[in-house]
């Protein structure tokens, strides 16, 4: 070894994969193991957010929470809005198209579960309703339903959060609550 020159590093005991590696890549391994096998377990078990709607299936044009988008006059979504079916029960139509919701303002009673049907008549739309957990997805062939209970009368503004146009910033309407007397539905 000459003078100034440097002493030779010595060299670290280094394995091709350490411990914490093996154990990171371990976890990763069977992350991926547990979303593949997630994914396969929802397609079998029919989870999948193929949104196909819990109460979709009683409803005039509709077969497995699917509809056709050029045929919505064959289904209730003709005359979106509020109506009461003859047992009680609450129902709500809603359709999404470019740029605007039908019915343009959905007045719906407090306290009383109402079941959401909404579909849109062109493109992929939104529909959440401000300060609620209601978000669903209008997709033009498919019914998304939900139901809810609104439990005090108030407005709540409704936009569409999926881009959908040039007019997709008008797309705002309005969920009007009212104390439940107050509150009309269609026959
Ligand atoms: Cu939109």
């Amino acid at each position: 070894m000459t003078k100034g020159s440097r002493a030779p590093v010595p060299r670290l005991e280094h394995h091709t994969l350490e411990r914490i590696e093996t154990v990171w890549f371990g976890i990763a391994v069977a992350m991926a193991v547990l979303l593949f096998a997630s994914v396969l377990a929802s397609f079998v078990s029919g989870t999948y957010p193929a949104l196909k709607g819990e109460g979709g299936h009683h409803i005039t044009g509709v077969e497995n929470g699917r509809l056709d988008p050029r045929n919505l006059a064959a289904t209730p979504f003709a005359k979106p809005g509020l109506r009461e079916n003859p047992d009680g029960s609450l129902e709500a139509f809603v359709v999404a198209r470019a740029f605007a919701f039908e019915p343009a303002v959905l007045r719906v009673p407090a306290g009383r579960p109402i079941t959401f049907h909404v579909t849109s008549a062109d493109v992929l739309h939104g529909y959440q309703v401000e300060g609620t957990n209601i978000n669903a997805t209008a997709m033009p062939g498919q019914v998304a339903s939900f139901t809810t209970t609104f439990r005090q009368p108030g407005e709540l503004d409704t936009i569409c959060n999926e881009y959908c146009g040039v007019g997709h910033h008008n797309m705002i309407t309005r969920v009007i609550v009212e104390a439940p007397q107050q509150a009309t539905t269609q026959p």
